[in-house]
């Protein structure tokens, strides 16, 4: 008998590294065998959000990929192809943040579609925040 390889696909900007990604991986993680993690590239941010990441990717996907939860990573390029992504990846769930709640329930029929409550209490933007008032 062969052993199940269940794969798992989450996405995410990973930007200024926090608890809350970190948790979110590794519960992802635990909805499967193998986790592949799409890091959203520079160019996306700055169409999508209007500013540029403080990490580029290149150093974002460097840290998704030595965190001790994840399989592998790749460079999400599209908020579009996230279909062609979980298929291409064969993925069995798809893992998003609660913030995404209800979002990408039309990827069903591909995959099982998980939403996780985030972390409480931390962001991104809240961290950035706080540096600056250090100034
Ligand atoms: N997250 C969390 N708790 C927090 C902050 C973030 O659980 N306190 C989760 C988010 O819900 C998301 C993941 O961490 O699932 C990555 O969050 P972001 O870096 O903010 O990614 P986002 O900009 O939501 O993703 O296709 C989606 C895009 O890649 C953008």
């Amino acid at each position: 008998m062969t052993g199940s390889n269940r794969i798992v696909v989450t996405f995410g900007t990973f930007d200024v590294f926090h608890i809350g990604h970190l948790n979110i991986l590794k519960r992802a993680r635990l909805h499967g065998d193998t986790l592949i993690v799409g890091v959203s590239s520079d160019r996306l941010n700055i169409e999508k959000k209007d500013r540029a990441p403080v990490y580029p990717e290149t150093e974002r996907m460097e840290i998704v990929r030595q965190i001790k939860a994840v399989s592998d990573v790749f460079l999400e390029d599209s908020l579009e192809l996230k279909g062609e992504y979980l298929r291409q990846f064969n993925a069995d769930a798809l893992v998003m943040g609660d913030d995404w709640e209800g979002k990408f329930d039309h990827f069903k029929e591909i995959c099982d579609v998980i939403y996780l409550p985030r972390t409480e209490g931390i962001s991104t933007t809240q961290t950035i925040t706080k540096i600056k008032k250090y100034d």
